[in-house]
């Protein structure tokens, strides 16, 4: 009897545990503006990007309209402000006792997604004005906090701002519980008036089969198709 080739089976494996936790996020593509996302703050989709800044509503930050959606930053360091929206505990945005998160924006969705280990893939890039303040962007998983861009990695000179990473890839491997709130931000430290921004895009989350799974759904692949075989030659 024939037999699937075992490097068949793994591809068809890794292929519908993908397909089927990709369907979890919805609009990581930002193609439908910022459908599915709840935003805090100043957040736009431009340009196809969802875009967040730390820019004042009224244009007093950089002495310039930065800000792209006429609602205002979200304060840090109080109730209901930044991190909690952003699923943080509040101080959990400061870098430490003498930099300390003023403002900034965040987006946020929550969703199911199969439990285990996950990859997260995202293309950003973080814009700033900054030259002396620590501003960052970041996301955060389940109460999670991770820096991925600072004013020290923007080393480019920007069009629209002083300076710019340029467009970037970020992967993360994280352990998913089956729900998953996962949110973008952006923020000032110490001052709030020298704006920095990020825009993301092209959200990718893929489930990554475990040793043990993985050998269990190789092996349902392969019964199933000795069973399709069986039917086929009765
Ligand atoms: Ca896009
Ligand atoms: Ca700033
Ligand atoms: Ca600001």
């Amino acid at each position: 009897m024939n037999r699937i080739p075992r490097s068949l089976c793994a591809v068809s494996v890794a292929f519908l545990l993908a397909s089927q936790a990709n369907a979890q996020l919805s609009n990581g593509d930002f193609s439908s503006g910022l459908t599915s996302w709840t935003s805090y703050g100043d957040a736009s989709a431009v340009s196809g990007s969802a875009f967040l800044t730390s820019a004042a509503s009224n244009g007093s930050d950089d002495a310039s309209a930065f800000n792209v959606s006429g609602s205002a930053p979200l304060e840090a360091n109080i109730a209901s402000g930044l991190e909690e929206s952003s699923g943080l505990e509040i101080g959990a945005l400061d870098i430490s006792t003498s930099a300390t998160a003023v403002e900034g924006s965040a987006i946020s969705q929550t969703f199911s997604f199969a439990s285990g280990l996950t990859q997260l893939s995202f293309n950003y890039n973080f814009f700033t004005n900054e030259g002396d303040n620590l501003d960052y962007a970041y996301f955060a998983i389940n109460g999670t906090k991770v820096s991925f861009a600072t004013v020290a990695s923007a080393t480019n000179a920007s069009s629209s701002y002083a300076y710019e990473t340029g467009v970037q890839n970020a992967v993360q491997v994280f352990t998913s519980s089956g729900t998953v709130t996962l949110t973008f931000g952006v923020v000032d430290i110490n001052g709030f008036d020298v704006s920095s921004a990020v825009s993301i895009d092209n959200i990718g989350l893929t489930a990554i089969p475990e040793p043990s799974a993985f050998a269990t759904l190789a092996g349902s692949l392969a019964l199933g198709f000795v069973a399709l075989r069986r039917r086929r030659s009765v």
